[in-house]
């Protein structure tokens, strides 16, 4: 396929951007080639600025849950910009945006805007040990929270596959204050609660697994997780970044049942611009700065832009009916993926929760971030280039999880499966 375009711009964007990207992952670095330039997109597609054509099943790592370009999401944001981009000031919006995140997770009962989901556990994090008096954290091997510097610690996306999960730049002396467990593994927990549960401030947890792939939590993992925050005095931290607003209406939390004190939002709720959120408790949150006395600032926090554009976003999940469809056409995706492999002889455990999922080349189901990283990782980065050559875009790595939208129609769906078909045909 023709890339020329898009290895001109990589090569001279070497030489001004560190690895040519604003974010690891871009760069292609676990998979090899050159990372495709976007041009444009619209609804469940886009197109590389050599032409070529793919299904999106990026989708910009999950805030596209409309797929791109919604014609509800691009009049918001029109509408938006034209009173204004950013004010310094509390606008309206912002408040409307509160009560939307506090109607559908009333767990959470204040909430703050920022810019990222970094921010969004960064800010949590700080609060959590203001509010305990504690300086440790507990956090799990391969879930990723962001790149602040307390949580690159056996981090999950792209700090597992850059091989650097304790990034240098990250001090001996702050990494000693993070503590890190297995994921779905309870006991792991509660041997370093028991151990140094009187100094730890929280625990904090991708609900479910989306940057080792997609690992969904065993039965009993996150009530666990309740139950010793609760015996140890540790608030419980839900990042439901990723999760947040797209495998349910109320994030993970609605599912599972589990309340969270404190939850990290991201994504979708800035509708593809921009923003974090984080929220909880209203006797922690008040503790954050002017109310309380835990700093936190941001010149563009609850930008009215990336506020328009999330509130439209959500307002289209509301829909009836809306996350059962988005769940079904996820499960045919998966299913196709799963069909293609049984036919060609290769082992495949699809992880999914609702829309996000992720094909593992494994024989055996992936619950761990060990059974994981076993996985056939050369044949499928071989099916990932095969899969792109055929007009099917895919996160560059075997550890990130795949979304689909609502724009994600049954022509999308068939183009996937019959290119996995061929792509395996090709590969194995
Ligand atoms: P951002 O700072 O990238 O907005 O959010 C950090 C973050 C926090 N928590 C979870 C659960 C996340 O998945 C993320 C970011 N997700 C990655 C995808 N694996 C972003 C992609 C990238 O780093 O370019």
């Amino acid at each position: 396929m023709n890339l020329e375009r898009s290895e001109q711009i990589f090569a001279e964007a070497q030489t001004l951007i560190p690895g040519g990207v604003n974010s690891p992952v871009r760069a292609y670095k676990s998979v090899g080639g050159t990372p495709v330039h976007i041009a444009r997109g619209a609804g469940a597609r886009c197109w590389d600025v050599d032409g070529n054509e793919y299904v999106d099943l990026v989708l910009s790592y999950g805030p596209l849950i409309l797929g791109h370009c919604d014609p509800r999401v691009i009049a918001a944001i029109e509408r938006t910009a034209r009173t204004g981009t950013c004010f310094g000031a509390p606008t309206e919006g912002e408040l409307v945006m509160a009560r939307t995140i506090c109607e559908r997770m009333p767990w959470i009962e204040m909430v703050r805007l920022v810019n990222s989901g970094t921010e969004a556990t960064m800010s949590a994090l700080r609060l959590a040990r203001a509010f305990t008096g504690r300086e440790l954290v507990l956090k799990f091997d391969g879930n990723y929270h962001g790149h602040g510097d307390s949580f690159l610690v056996k981090a999950g996306s792209g700090a597992l596959t850059h091989g650097a999960p304790d990034s240098p730049g990250v001090t001996k002396a702050l990494a000693a204050l993070t503590l890190v467990a297995d994921w779905n593994d309870v006991e792991s927990v509660e041997r370093l609660l028991r151990e140094h549960g009187a100094n730890v401030a929280c625990v904090i947890v991708e609900p479910v697994a989306g940057n080792v792939g997609l690992i969904q939590p065993k039965d009993g993992f996150l009530a666990g997780l309740r139950r010793l925050c609760d015996a140890h005095g540790a608030l419980l931290i839900f990042d439901e970044v990723m999760t947040g607003f797209r495998v349910a209406r109320g994030g993970y939390a609605e599912i599972c049942g589990v309340r969270p004190d404190l939850v990290a939002l991201g994504k979708v709720i800035g509708g593809g611009l921009p923003i974090g959120a984080y929220g909880g408790r209203r006797d922690v949150m008040s503790r954050v700065s002017p109310s309380g006395d835990v700093y936190q600032a941001g010149t563009l926090s609850g930008n009215p832009l990336a506020v328009a554009a999330g509130l439209a976003t959500l307002a289209a999940t509301d829909e009836p009916g809306f996350y059962t469809r988005l769940d079904a056409t996820a499960a045919r995706i998966g299913d196709g993926i799963a069909r293609a492999a049984a036919k060609h002889g290769v082992p495949c455990h699809v992880g999914r929760q609702g829309s996000m999922l992720c094909p593992y080349f494994s024989r055996v189901p992936v619950h761990t971030l060990s059974v994981a990283m076993a996985t056939n990782r050369e044949l499928w980065t071989r099916w990932f280039h095969a899969m792109k050559e055929r007009g099917v875009l895919l996160p560059p790595s075997p550890f990130e999880a795949w979304f689909v939208s609502s724009a994600h129609d049954d022509r999308a769906i068939e183009h996937v499966a019959a290119a996995a078909d061929a792509s395996f045909a090709a590969v194995v």
